[in-house]
Parts: C-alpha cells; structure tokens; sequence
C-alpha cells in the first residue's frame, strides 16, 4: 500500500461539485481518499483565458502501480467530461485535472509521467492547499518539507481560502 498525494483542480462549470465527485470516484476506483486540504480559490497560471480555479490536495492509499494510477486519474477526468485537444497549444481550460504530485517517496521518469510533478515546487496552488494537510511531508528529491518549499517557492500568484 502506497500513500499518494494528489492535486485536484477545476476552473469550468461547477468546480467545487467536479472536485467532490472526483474525489468520490477516485474512492470507488481503487484509491481510498484519507485526508483532503480546503478548497482553494486560485490565479490561474499559464492558462489561456480561462477563470480562477478551484484547488485542492487529496492524500489517499493505493494498491496501484504509478502508471495504473495514472490510468485511473484519465477516466476519472473523462467521466467529469474532461476532454482533451491534441493540438498543440497553451492550456486549456478545464472541468478536472487531477495529478500526481508524489507516489510514496519513489521517483518516476517515464514520457507520459513524472513523479514528483515536476513543476510542484513553483506552484502555490499546490503548495498551500499540500502544506495544509501534510507540511512535514519530504520531496524525495529536493530533500524538503513541504512547508520550506512554500516558505521557499518564488510564485507569488494568488491562493485564498474558498468557502462554500
Ligand atoms: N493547472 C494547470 C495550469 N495552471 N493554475 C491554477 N490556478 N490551478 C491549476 O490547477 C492549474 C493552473 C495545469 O494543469
Ligand atoms: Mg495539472
Ligand atoms: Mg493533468
């Protein structure tokens, strides 16, 4: 059993139900959600035109392989109507976007995925709603907490506590 930590974001339609009902489906596919930070109103960052996001972290167990995982992660999002443009380009906006920030304290480097997220150091919508819920928790590679990496990060983009 793996402890994993993921990131949840939505910044079209209903983003705080997208969220919930990711989190709920995560639980029936092989994922048991143990602990989730608030949500969080966010600046979106390298986005095109699209509006805040709601973010969160979730902390859950798995029996699942990272690349099995990331299967899960794709037909969760395709079942909140997610739907992915191959054309190259900036980012889009999006229902739901869930990813792997940590999988235990291993490292993956594979084309389709990385682990850490590599851009999880630069990210305050990461790192707040992360530090919430798990701030002594150590990147396997930058040998810090996650409360030093927010303390640290350069990102100076806008996180505020959302309420429903
Ligand atoms: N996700 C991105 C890019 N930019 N910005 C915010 N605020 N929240 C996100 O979840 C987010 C983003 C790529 O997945
Ligand atoms: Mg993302
Ligand atoms: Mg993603």
């Amino acid at each position: 059993m793996r402890t994993v930590y993921l990131s949840l974001g939505s910044n079209l339609g209903d983003r705080a139900g997208n969220i919930a009902r990711a989190l709920a489906a995560l639980g029936k596919s092989g994922v048991r959600i143990v602990r989730e930070s608030s949500f969080y109103e966010t600046e979106p960052v390298d986005v095109q035109g699209g509006g805040w996001f709601l973010n969160c972290v979730a902390e859950g167990e798995t029996e699942l392989m990272p690349r099995q995982l990331l299967r899960v992660l794709l037909v969760v999002e395709r079942s909140l109507g997610r739907r992915r443009s191959s054309a190259p380009g900036p980012k889009e906006s999006r229902t739901i976007d869930i990813d792997i920030l940590m999988y235990g304290t291993s490292t993956v480097r594979l084309p389709e995925l990385e682990i850490p997220h590599p851009r999880m150091a630069e990210r305050r919508f990461v790192l707040v709603p992360f530090a919430e819920i798990a701030p002594e928790v150590r990147h396997p590679l930058l040998r810090e907490t996650i409360a030093d990496l927010l303390a640290a990060t350069p990102d100076r983009s806008q996180v505020r506590l959302w309420r429903r």
